[in-house]
């Protein structure tokens, strides 16, 4: 069985990141994603994209993995020799490293390196970004930026991502909206070309209509239950 995954926001809203679309409490209601998650928007205010970084990564170091990531983790582990196991996320955090994931493609980017817009040397980063600060790379001032993707730019590894998604037996879709392209057109695209799509989620997505399943809950409860289903079944057959 060759297994695809997709993870969003939902995943690690249990270990205290919140999510962006959620009523209420979601980035994104709160925040103008249009002035701090566009090219545009950091060109013109820099200092406030880069505030509201340094708030999200502040966030990320004090949270923890929780039981959904580990379970994901164990599924990578339990398929080794099994079959292919890829898993994408849309997250910016690191939780599914911490918990023990080797394999993680971050089509979003990540939180925890920054981006020189100069000479586009990428480096892991953990303390606060400013425009006063140097790029080590080129020697270049206020040129450094969260190594993220932004609305208007090309997400990471398409082709890699196209490539997995082609070769797989069963597309899984967990804690996303399905409201952000070209993530969102993943499960058309599998269901195109004849792959089972399955959804977990804490409601029914944007595209809840194209999966061919779905169990509605929270990731921590629904993904580790799903897990030892597939680990259950991969040593029968
Ligand atoms: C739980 C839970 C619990 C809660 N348990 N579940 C039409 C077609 C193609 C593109 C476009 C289009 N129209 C517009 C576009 C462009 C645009 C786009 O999609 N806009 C939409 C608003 C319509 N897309 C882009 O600009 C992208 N680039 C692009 O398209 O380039 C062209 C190109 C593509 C491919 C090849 C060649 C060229 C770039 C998109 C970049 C998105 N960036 C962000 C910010 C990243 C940095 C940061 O984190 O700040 O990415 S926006 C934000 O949304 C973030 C997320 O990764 C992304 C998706 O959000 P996600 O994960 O789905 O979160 P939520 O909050 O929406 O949903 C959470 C879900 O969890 C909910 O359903 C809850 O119910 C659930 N949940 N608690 C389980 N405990």
């Amino acid at each position: 069985m060759n297994i695809f995954i997709l993870t969003g926001a939902g995943l690690s809203a249990e270990s205290n990141l919140g999510t962006f679309r959620d009523k209420g409490d979601g980035l994104w209601t709160r925040f103008d994603p249009m002035k701090l998650a566009t090219p545009g928007a950091f060109a013109r205010n820099p200092g406030e994209v880069h505030a509201f970084y340094n708030m999200r990564r502040q966030n990320l170091l004090a949270a923890e993995p929780n039981e959904a990531h580990r379970a994901l983790a164990r599924l990578e582990a339990g398929l080794v020799g099994r079959g292919n196991f890829f898993l994408v996320t849309q997250n910016i955090d690191d939780l599914h490293e911490r918990a023990g994931s080797q394999r993680v493609t971050h089509m979003h980017g990540e939180l925890l390196k920054a981006r020189c817009t100069a000479c586009t040397s990428a480096m892991p980063w953990r303390e606060d970004l400013s425009v006063n600060l140097t790029c080590p790379h080129c020697g270049r001032t206020g040129t450094l930026r969260p190594d993220v993707v932004w609305f208007g730019e090309v997400p990471l590894q398409m082709d890699a991502i196209d490539d997995a998604l082609a070769q797989s037996d069963l597309f899984v879709s967990i804690g996303t909206s399905g409201s952000v392209y070209p993530a969102a057109g993943f499960v058309e695209q599998a269901k195109e070309l004849g792959i089972r799509a399955y959804e977990i989620n804490l409601e029914p997505s944007d595209n809840a209509r194209l999966f061919d399943e779905a169990h509605y809950g929270p990731a921590t409860q629904a993904v580790p239950a799903w897990v030892e289903k597939v680990l259950a079944a991969s040593v029968r057959s």
